[in-house]
């Protein structure tokens, strides 16, 4: 089993909530670049965001999966937004749920300009369920560039690890990391995957870049 790493030798973004959409329609103004954070319900996506803002009150947190039923909007302290997405494919879904699911995921992930990067969250004991793959060949396709997260490993010895690591990577080509959000392990790595991507955004060249519309 993996050691609890100690708090402070972690790193951590710092974040702001911004706010809450049930659709695209309802989403802030498209401004800097979005991470979303996407996988099956209960993989752990809000644990994960947790984990990395190093803050067990960012995202809640629930045993009963469908706990996040909204996106999530994030702003990232020095650039950029996180997006904590509804989970897919929750076991006691109603076809409803799922519709809904699709509706509003599917939209905002085809049709948001802002979309920079996509995290996907799966349970390292299940990897590669029917609609992660379905997000992967889409991601691939869009060429979004794509972090996959094999979360839970603190549930599976470092063998076990390995094996899932190496079954995964032979089915996709998006980056890949074994990841804790119980323990940290990844998170680092996790991070450093997110930075350039979060301040891609940030013209040096220009302080004004295209925005128009700032209120301060
Ligand atoms: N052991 C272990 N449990 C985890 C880890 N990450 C999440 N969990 C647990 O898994 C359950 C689901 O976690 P959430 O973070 O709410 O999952 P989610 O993907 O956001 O779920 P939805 O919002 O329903 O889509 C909770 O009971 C968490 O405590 C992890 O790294 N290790
Ligand atoms: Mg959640």
């Amino acid at each position: 089993m993996a050691k609890q790493a100690p708090e402070s030798d972690l790193q951590r973004l710092h974040v702001e909530f911004l706010t809450s959409a049930p659709s695209r329609r309802e989403c802030p103004p498209e401004g800097e670049p979005e991470i979303a954070v996407a996988g099956r319900s209960n993989a752990g996506k809000s644990s994960v965001l947790n984990r990395l803002t190093g803050s067990r009150r960012t995202a809640k947190v629930s045993k009963t999966p469908g706990r996040t039923q909204l996106l999530n909007f994030f702003s990232v302290r020095g650039g950029g937004r996180i997006v904590d997405l509804p989970g897919y494919g929750y076991a006691k879904s109603n076809l409803a749920a799922q519709r809904q699911w699709q509706a509003s995921v599917n939209d905002y992930l085809s049709n948001r300009d802002a979309l920079a990067g996509l995290v996907l969250v799966m349970d390292i004991r299940h990897p590669l369920q029917s609609l992660d793959e379905e997000l992967l060949a889409w991601s691939g396709a869009s060429d979004i560039p794509t972090l996959v997260l094999l979360n839970k490993a603190d549930k599976l010895k470092r063998g076990a690890q390995a094996k899932q690591m190496a079954i995964v990577k032979k089915r996709c080509g998006a980056d890949l990391l074994c990841f804790s959000a119980s323990t940290g392990q990844g998170n680092d790595e996790a991070i450093a995957w997110l930075q350039p991507i979060l301040t891609s955004g940030v013209d040096a060249t220009s302080p004004y870049g295209e925005v128009d519309d700032l209120d301060e």
